[in-house]
């Protein structure tokens, strides 16, 4: 062969390329079929293998679609859902708690508005049967996202779990979508919430060339050792592991800090703006007699609360964790299980950590919470449980590929945003300041939010848009409008974007951190335009 014919092949393998670039595929139902028959088990570092597709007609609220199960060997579970009509965005799902399933259904919004979407089962394969619809049951999602038996010596996943499961999933959804549509993402975004945002973080560190734009709320492990999870427990407990302080005493307790702290922001509105300006005087609630009821509490149970909110400190005064924040009692709920005097029972998933994920060598299924020491066992917490945290400040290489980020988390969250907030600081400094810091991270504080939703106030946000326009239109998000949904109506799903006013009952911003909204003083108070920005007091 000729140089000048090698040219010619060459140059028409560039032009066939280059056609096969610009002209996407029309994907249908031929396409996705064919999906299943092609081999990725060559992609670099993410040897992939498509387990199965079928082709999903479009309904009311969702396009036709793709729908791909696959993993990257050994065991990290992948599931996408890709669009006929593609927008040339690709959009991954962060999981929650400690994972195990694939549920894509949560990126239902972005795949309405056209974006191939994709999620991760983090490397743990959930010990659960797929239903004829493809998605686990979400009844089960609890169940099986709480166990930890699965990290019991196994190093191996729980690296999977840490970050490096994540990592393989992208490289993989990302290989399989150029080979689907024969086009790269024009775009990549990232949303996770909890553990979707530990994840989101992990990839700013760790892989800032993977997204353009990420989502990372209330992100799980900002500190190595977040024992609030199963402290909260422990130091409820009297000497006979009895409760302390009862599940049936947390309204009470609730209601006496929103009536001393509630109007501190000049609205009564069941939402705490500055958690740490509010000081309750709980002496208001002691027992008259030597007997608690569900009306009083004992000075055991007022100790027992005061440490509650201090967070854990270890016998040298130390302090080890934060505390929960005022207005957020309600959160207890769902860790304070019984009545005062019962036995209480420990969340399975904080056990689990203890047995199975947080130290070096795992003590197993026989190991108590209840033998935690403060002074001795939270130093061994810092070897293995440090690869999950994502609390590295240099953001400088996310920054550099132009990626941009927004932290996001409620103040009535009990895994605390204050780790968030000291994450947010520590990251503006080593960017150089907050002028330069604000061209890549921004955070916002959203008072009265639960973990991730739920709670008196506002918790339905079109994040995705967001950084959307500010990845592709440069627009910086400045105030973004939070929603109150009516409490049947679940969001965001398919079609939620833009909102009805029909499914809402209040509008309020958000601001970047310092501020949160103030009332303005007069107006409807469900409307988002009587509120203005005001600092937060950490
Ligand atoms: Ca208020």
């Amino acid at each position: 062969m000729t140089s000048q014919t090698c040219s010619t092949i060459v140059y028409l393998l560039l032009l066939l390329t280059s056609v096969a670039v610009a002209v996407s595929v029309k994907a249908d139902t031929s396409s996705c079929r064919d999906l299943a028959e092609r081999s990725f088990s060559a992609t670099p570092d993410a040897p992939t293998h498509i387990t199965a597709t079928r082709f999903v007609r479009a309904t009311a609220d969702l396009p036709s679609y793709c729908d791909v199960m696959g993993y990257v060997a050994p065991q990290v579970g992948i599931r996408l859902r890709l669009p006929d009509d593609w927008s040339g965005r690709f959009h991954m799902e962060g999981c929650g708690t400690l994972c195990g399933i694939r549920a894509i259904e949560k990126a239902d919004d972005p795949l309405s508005r056209g974006a191939a979407v994709a999620t991760t089962d983090m490397g743990r394969t959930a010990p659960y049967p797929l239903d004829e619809n493809w998605n686990g049951d979400p009844e089960v999602y609890p169940k099986v996202m709480r166990s930890g038996e699965w990290a019991y010596n196994n190093l191996e996943q729980e690296l999977d779990f840490s970050y490096r499961g994540t990592h393989k999933a992208v490289v993989a959804s990302k290989a399989i979508i150029a080979a689907y549509y024969s086009s790269r993402p024009e775009r990549s975004y990232w949303r996770g919430c909890s553990t979707g945002g530990r994840q989101a973080l992990l990839l700013a560190q760790r892989y800032p060339w993977h997204f353009d734009g990420l989502i990372a709320g209330a992100p799980a492990g900002m500190v190595p050792a977040y024992i609030n999870i199963f402290w909260r427990t422990l130091t409820n407990f009297d000497d006979d592991s009895r409760v302390i302080f009862g599940k049936n005493q947390i309204p009470l307790l609730h209601q006496v800090v929103m009536g001393q702290c509630d109007a501190q922001d000049g609205l009564e509105d069941g939402v705490i703006n500055n958690p740490w300006s509010c000081k309750p005087d709980l002496s208001v609630l002691s027992c008259k007699g030597r007997h608690a009821s569900s009306n009083c509490l004992t000075g055991e149970q007022i100790a027992s609360v005061e440490r509650l909110y201090e967070g854990a400190r270890n016998t040298q005064g130390r302090r080890l964790s934060f505390g929960v924040p005022k207005g957020g009692e309600l959160g207890l709920l769902g860790y304070i299980r019984e009545n005062a005097g019962e036995l209480g029972t420990f969340e399975p998933m904080a056990q689990d950590r203890l047995r199975y994920t947080w130290f070096d060598y795992d003590p197993g299924p026989a190991y108590d919470a209840r033998s935690f020491d403060l002074d001795t066992d939270y130093y061994r917490l810092f070897t293995k449980a440090l690869l999950q945290t994502p609390d590295n400040p240099d953001l400088s290489k996310l920054a550099a590929y132009g990626g941009k980020v927004i932290m996001y988390q409620g103040l009535n969250d009990l895994l605390n945003a204050e780790p968030l907030i000291d994450y947010f600081k520590k990251a503006v400094r080593v960017a150089g300041g907050r002028q330069d810091a604000d061209e890549s991270m921004q955070l916002y504080l959203i008072p009265g939010m639960n973990h991730c939703r739920g709670g008196p106030g506002v918790d339905t946000f079109d994040w995705v848009t967001a950084i959307t326009q500010w990845v592709e239109e440069g627009r910086p998000p400045g105030a973004v409008t939070g929603y109150r949904r009516k409490d049947d109506v679940s969001l965001p799903g398919a079609g939620s974007w833009p909102i009805r006013k029909s499914v809402i009952t209040k509008t309020r911003p958000v601001y970047p951190y310092p501020n949160v909204a103030q009332y303005s003083g007069s107006g409807d108070p469900d409307d988002s335009s009587n509120f203005s920005p005001a600092p937060v007091g950490y």
